[in-house]
Order: C-alpha cells, then structure tokens, then sequence
C-alpha cells in the first residue's frame, strides 16, 4: 500500500489552544514554508494570558513523530500490515459481533484513556459508538484517577459533573493536598499558570499551605509546606472539622437553609482530634489545630485536593471533606471559596434530578459495583483472565495505555495476549496496542478541530475557543469521530451528528446562547467571566437540597475509624508526575527526553539502606519486582518512596524507539490490583507497601534499569 503524500499547512500564524493537559493553554504557532517554525503561549488568551510549557511546545514533534501510525494496521503473529479504512472498519465490526453472538454481549470490554477527554471529536462520538456495542463491561482511566471526585460531587449535589473547583483568583487561603499543579498545570482545576496565581495570591496577604508526603515542584510557591503520611489525609480533614465544629468556628451562610445533615457532622467529627490523628497523619496536632481555626477565618478560602487525594484507600471521603470543609466555612459556592463553573458548552444542560446511578450491577470476579455505566479498571485483567460464564473474550482500547496505567499492569499485558480479539483505536503501537490485531490510528494533535468539551467545566473563568486543525490531513487519514461514526455504522446502521454539529447546538443551547461561529470568530478565546453562585438552582439531588453527610460515606467512617490504629507498612510507594512527561505516552518525543533519565525511586536518607544515588535498587511489592536506580533526597518524608508512573517501556514489540531509549520500569507493575478505595472502587494505586534492596549484581553486565519484560 503506497500512502498519499501529506499536505502542507498553511503558512502564517495559527491560533489554538493545546489539548494535551487540562490547562488547555492558548498557543500562537508560526508556519513557514510548510515548517512550524516558532511555538509559544498566546498572551491574548483570557484564561492563559501567553502560558505555555514543553509539551505544548513539542505539538510539532507529535505531529512529525516517524512512529505515529496514520493507516490502519493488522497484526499476523508479529507482523503488522496496513489495510484500507473500510477492509479495517468492516472487519472490526464483524469481529466483535462475533464474540458478542459466540459469548454474549457483555464478552466485549471496552477501556477507554485519557486522551478521549482532551478531543471533543472522541468525546462526542465514542458514546454513540459504546452504546451500539452494548456491553456492561465498560472500563476507563476514571476509576484510576478522579472517581472519587465524581462519587462525592454525585452523592452531595446530585450529578457526577458537579464539582467545586477552588476560585484560585480570588481566594485568600488555598488548602491543597495532593496535587502538584507546578508538574501537572493543574488537574480538576483549569488555571493555566498556576505559578504566578499562587504568588498572586501570596502577594495579596492570603496563603498558600500544601500538605504532600514529598516537597514537590509546588511546595517552592506556597507560603509553607508540611509532610503527611500517604492515605492519611481523609484523618487529617476530619481533624481540620472536628477543630471547627467543636470550637464554634462553623459558618455555612445561606446553604444551610438548603442543606440536609449539617447538624450530624459535630457528632462525626468527635473522635477525630487533632492529637488522635496526630501519629497517624504525622502533621503535630498544634499545626492541625492553627490550619482550621486560620481556615475558617480567612475571608475566602477553598480546601482543594487532587490525585494524591484520590487514588489513595480513602479517596471518596477526602473529597466528600474537602466539599464539607468548604460548605461548613461557608466557602463552598461563594466568591473565593470553591465554586461549581458554567461553562458555554455545558454538558448538564437538560440534566434532571436524581439520575446518578452506581451499583446497578457488580464485576464478576470481585463484585465491585459500577458507577455511571463504568466498572473499575482494577479489575480488568481479572475479568478477562478467570474462565467462567461472563468471561471477557474481546477488548476495545480508545485512547488508553492500560498496560502502563493501570495496576498490575503485568497480568493485564499477560490477559492481553488471551484475547480472541483486541482493537485499538490508537496513533501509536505501544505496551498495550502491540496486543491487539488491529489498530486504527486516529489523526490527532496540530491536525484536529478540538473544543474543549471537559476542561472548560472545570475552569477558573468561562472562556470558549475553537481549535482550528493546523495541518490538513492526508486522504489516508481518518479522525476519531470518522472512526466512530464508521464502526458504529457498521454495528447498528445509525448515523451520528458531526462534532460540529453537536457543538453548534450545545452552545446554541448553553447558558451563553452562543454559536459555533460565534466561538469561530475569536481565534484567542471569547472571554465570559469569572465562576458565578450556581447553587441551589443547579442542585441535581431528588431532594433538591445537598447533603452533607450522605449515607455511603457515613457508612465509610467505621473503615477510617479502623485506619486510626493501623499499623503502617516501613516504606511506602507513591507516583510522581513530571512537567515533561503526558501519562505513558509523550516519551517518544525526543525534546522532552533530554537530558539524564527520570525513571528513579526518590527515598528519604533514612530509608536508604547502604543504597546510594544512582545505585540500581530492587523494589517488590506483593504483586512484582523492578529494578530502578534510586535518587536519595529529604525531599520524601522518611517511610515513603517516590516514583513516576507512564514508564516501562522495555516491552518488545511495541514502535516507540526514542521512549525505548529511555524505558525506565512501570510504576503499575508494583502497585496492587487489590488496594482500592472500598467506598469507590478507585484504585488506590498510591499507598503500596513496597521492599527495596540493593540489586543483585550481575557479572559482567552493565546495569541497566529497564526490564524486558514480555
Ligand atoms: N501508578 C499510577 N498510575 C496511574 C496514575 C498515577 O498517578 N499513578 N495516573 C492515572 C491517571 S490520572 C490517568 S488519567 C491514567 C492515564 O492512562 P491512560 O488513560 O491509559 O492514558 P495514557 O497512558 O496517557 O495513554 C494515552 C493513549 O492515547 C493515545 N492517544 C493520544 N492522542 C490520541 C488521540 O487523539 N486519539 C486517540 N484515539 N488516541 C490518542 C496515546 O497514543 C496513548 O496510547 O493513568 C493512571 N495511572
Ligand atoms: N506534566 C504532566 N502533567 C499532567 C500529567 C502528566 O502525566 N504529566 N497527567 C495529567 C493527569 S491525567 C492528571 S489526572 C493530572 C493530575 O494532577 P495532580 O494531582 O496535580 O498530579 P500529581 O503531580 O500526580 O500530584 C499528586 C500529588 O499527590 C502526592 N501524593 C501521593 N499520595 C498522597 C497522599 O496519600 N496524600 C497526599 N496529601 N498527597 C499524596 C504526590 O506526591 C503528588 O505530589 O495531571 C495532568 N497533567
Ligand atoms: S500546560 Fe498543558 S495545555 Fe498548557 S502547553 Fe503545557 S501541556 Fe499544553
Ligand atoms: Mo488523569
């Protein structure tokens, strides 16, 4: 198969935002002679202001990367083949129906990643596509990232789509616990240039207090930094309530005429003193006790907490606490406190009360519930390694690197290779796609049309941008939304709406009555406002009211109760998230692999064991073992080890050659499909109580720190 040449872009200079994190920063890109030749951020951008960090700077290189896949690939043992778009899409479909008539609907999963929700043309047809499958086994990146979030967000207010995000820009006091915005911009949280809106903050007389087990890139810009144990946290905020509740400190202003359950939280909150949390947490109880009573005082503040609150054994009640704090305080909804965004595209338009659902149905294997149509993706593997009735005999990957991001990574690859039939719709053959027998490659990046359908729900102000496709796309190409709307086609013979469509009337019907041309004619960004109160009119609960002590999580506090005591693993293993790293997938990009490799367990002097910087180290969990050089820094509190997940890429077979230059290990292939998040079903893939030892040495060999592992 010969491939049409690529048309050139046009040259002048492009406006659009990069969909590669959530900061979705607006970028002034030049082209000349078909060549990009300068990227940076564009200063008109009203929500980014000219931000921009080396991944949007390295969209070229994507664009340019000789191992992106652009023509659908078949696999034949280890060989692959092209094939033409309409043989790949037929084929596809059959093969699924297939398993699906053999085994049953439910014997095909689908897994669908985190770059699904950064291109609106994915985002808006994938569900289409999913539902024409239908299958129950539906899996995603959120049970390993934000589900927590959701599960609070839908219990309290109503809707999964609810969530409070700190107003950064007029607070005075932000709380933050487990997030590194200064690594990931910002997650929950669409502030680009979180550097200068904390010192924004600092310099108007409010404060900035982060509580990590590591002194991250962040703790340098806020006002103080205190470690804390890992899966602590949700002891440490019931301690920050008990202080305000038992010291009269509560002030939730006009929510309390429409909240249920306020009066419940002193009793709650009883046991937990700051001192009895105190060995637990490892924050002195002076410090718990100072944090409330300057929390509750301060003018406006917002309790915010991220990932390292989520993915942790207590994931759903440190963010049922994080919104009880900022209710209680009066915060919550208010100017500087933590409110919900409106966003222009507002995917909760027409939304209607009491219409979150979880635990409709139950996993196989373990019985975990679903929740919103998804199961968590702990137990994938699982699903599709036991025999039985209801086994999983086909798997659909949109978007996702589930070998390298999810835990127990290495049975989920070993599962892999047991499938009678795998696809991926994917631009690249990497750890998970080498797996399947076809791969279906999506344009993406400079070549898409993108809105930001997700992130703008969780912005700081209501900006709306279009992103205009920067190069054309080749007649061989196809977008997601093509693939979709093909596959689809072929399984139920429906025709879906163009993204554009579907945007256009969204807008029309949003809170800002726009258009899409209206979005079209303001290449930098139409500015619509900071948040605005949206409560108690927006509230989804079938009671109308919030409710701030909902039955799962009072239910969930005789597991917390239990952790108080607890005796606590020696080391334990949590991730880290690098300013150059996206996840599993950035690495092939040469500009952001410079320099010496990344992939190092960080532990404290006193857990160094005789072991030295640099010096290979074996570390073992229950479920695996790699080998890593260490980094010794105090800047992980004793007791805790620190390494960066999306690494591992010594796999054989997949088409990344500069990522297989630096393979680093996979943090997943240590962390343990077993710890979860009971209330959930999140992963609580930081929080793994590992070993480490120097490594054997090896006569002879040089040491290495990749694994071959096949
Ligand atoms: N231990 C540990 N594990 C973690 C985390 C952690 O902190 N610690 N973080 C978790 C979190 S928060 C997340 S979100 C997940 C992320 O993990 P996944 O959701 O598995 O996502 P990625 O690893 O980023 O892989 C993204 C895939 O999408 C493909 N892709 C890129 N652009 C496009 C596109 O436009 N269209 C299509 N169809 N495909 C595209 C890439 O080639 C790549 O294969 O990892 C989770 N895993
Ligand atoms: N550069 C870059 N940016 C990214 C990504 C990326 O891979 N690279 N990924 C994107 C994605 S998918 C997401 S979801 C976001 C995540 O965005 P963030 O949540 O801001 O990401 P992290 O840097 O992982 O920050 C989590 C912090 O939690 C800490 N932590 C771990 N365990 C605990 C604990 O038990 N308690 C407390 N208090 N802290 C803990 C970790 O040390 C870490 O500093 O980032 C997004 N942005
Ligand atoms: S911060 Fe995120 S959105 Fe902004 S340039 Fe970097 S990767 Fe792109
Ligand atoms: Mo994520």
């Amino acid at each position: 198969m010969t491939l049409s040449p690529p048309l050139p872009p046009r040259d002048g200079v492009h406006y659009r935002a990069c969909n590669l994190c959530e900061a979705i920063c607006g970028l002034r890109i030049t082209v000349q002679g078909g060549q990009v030749t300068d990227v940076r951020g564009d200063p008109d951008d009203p929500l980014s202001r000219g931000h921009i960090c080396p991944k949007g700077a390295a969209l070229p290189d994507l664009h340019a990367d000789p191992d992106r896949l652009k023509t659908p690939m078949r696999r034949d043992g280890d060989t692959w083949h092209p094939m033409s778009w309409d043989d790949a899409l037929d084929l596809v479909a059959r093969r699924l129906r297939g398993v699906q008539a053999t085994h049953g609907p439910d014997s095909v999963a689908t897994f669908q990643g985190n770059p699904s929700v950064h291109n609106s043309g994915t985002l808006l047809t994938a569900g289409a596509f999913l539902k024409a499958l239908g299958t129950r086994n539906r899996y995603s990146a959120t049970s390993t990232d934000q589900l927590p979030h959701h599960y609070a967000a839908a219990e309290m207010f109503g809707h999964p789509l609810l969530l409070p995000i700190p107003d950064v820009d007029r607070t005075d006091f932000l709380l933050m616990l487990g997030a590194n915005p200064l690594a990931s911009n910002g997650s929950i949280l669409t502030a680009p240039g979180m550097r200068e809106r904390l010192r924004a903050i600092r310099d108007r007389g409010g404060r900035v207090v982060l509580l990590d087990p590591r002194r991250t890139e962040s703790a340098a810009h806020a006002s103080e930094y205190h470690p804390i144990r890992p899966g602590s946290d949700a002891l440490f905020l019931m301690a920050l309530l008990h202080v305000i509740l038992s010291e009269g400190l509560a002030r939730p202003g006009r929510l309390a005429d429409v909240t249920d359950g306020l009066e419940d939280l002193h009793d709650v909150a009883a046991p937990y003193t700051p001192e009895a949390v105190q060995a637990a947490t490892g924050v002195p109880a002076a410090t718990t006790r100072e944090l409330a009573r300057a929390f509750a005082r301060a003018p406006r503040a917002a309790a915010y907490g991220r990932i390292g609150l989520s993915v942790q054994a207590f994931g759903g009640l440190c963010q049922w606490l994080l919104n009880t704090l900022n209710l209680v305080t009066g915060n919550l909804d208010h100017e500087g406190g933590a409110m919900v965004p409106r966003p222009a595209f507002d995917l909760l338009t027409g939304a209607r009360p009491g219409q979150t659902h979880h635990g409709r149905w139950h996993s196989r294997v373990r019985g975990l519930p679903e929740f919103d149509g998804e199961l968590p993706n702990a137990a994938l593997a699982e699903e599709i390694l036991t025999p039985g009735d209801g086994q999983i005999r086909a798997l659909v990957t949109i978007a996702g690197n589930p070998v390298l991001s999810t835990p127990g990574g290495q049975d989920l690859d070993r599962a892999l290779a047991d499938l009678d039939f795998m696809v991926s719709i994917d631009p690249y053959l990497n750890e998970t796609t080498r797996h399947a027998h076809v791969i279906l490659p999506p344009a993406t990046g400079l070549e898409v049309e993108h809105y930001d359908v997700i992130f703008h729900h969780f912005a700081v102000r209501a900006t709306a941008r279009l992103n205009q496709p920067v190069f054309p796309i080749s007649a061989d190409q196809r977008f997601d939304h093509q693939i979709f709307a093909g596959l689809t086609g072929h399984l139920s013979g429906k025709a879906l709406a163009t993204p554009a469509e579907r945007l256009d009337a969204g807008l029309r019907h949003g809170p800002h009555r726009l258009t899409l041309d209206d979005v079209r004619a303001h290449p930098h960004g139409l500015d619509l406002g900071p948040m605005q109160p949206v409560f108690p009119e927006r509230l989804l609960t079938a009671s109308g009211r919030i409710q701030a002590l909902p039955d799962p999580m009072r239910r969930d506090l005789t597991r917390l109760h239990a952790a108080l005591g607890a005796p606590v693993a020696p080391l334990i293993l949590i991730g880290r998230r690098q300013l150059r790293s996206n996840n599993s997938w950035m690495h092939n990009t040469p500009r952001l692999m410079r320099g010496p490799d990344r992939c190092t367990l960080q532990l404290n002097p006193a857990d160094a064991q005789g072991l030295t910087d640099g010096q290979l180290a074996q570390v073992t969990s229950r479920v695996g073992t790699v080998t890593v050089p260490v980094e010794i820094t105090a800047d992980v509190m004793p007791g805790v080890a620190s390494l960066p997940h999306g690494f591992g890429h010594a796999r054989r077979g997949a088409q990344l050659r500069v990522a297989q230059a630096h393979p680093g290990v996979s943090l997943n292939d240590l962390t343990d499909p077993l710890l979860l998040d009971e209330l959930t079903g999140n992963a609580a893939l930081n929080g793994t109580p590992i070993q480490v030892q120097p490594a054997p040495q090896v006569a002879g060999a040089a040491p290495t720190a990749g694994r071959a592992a096949d």
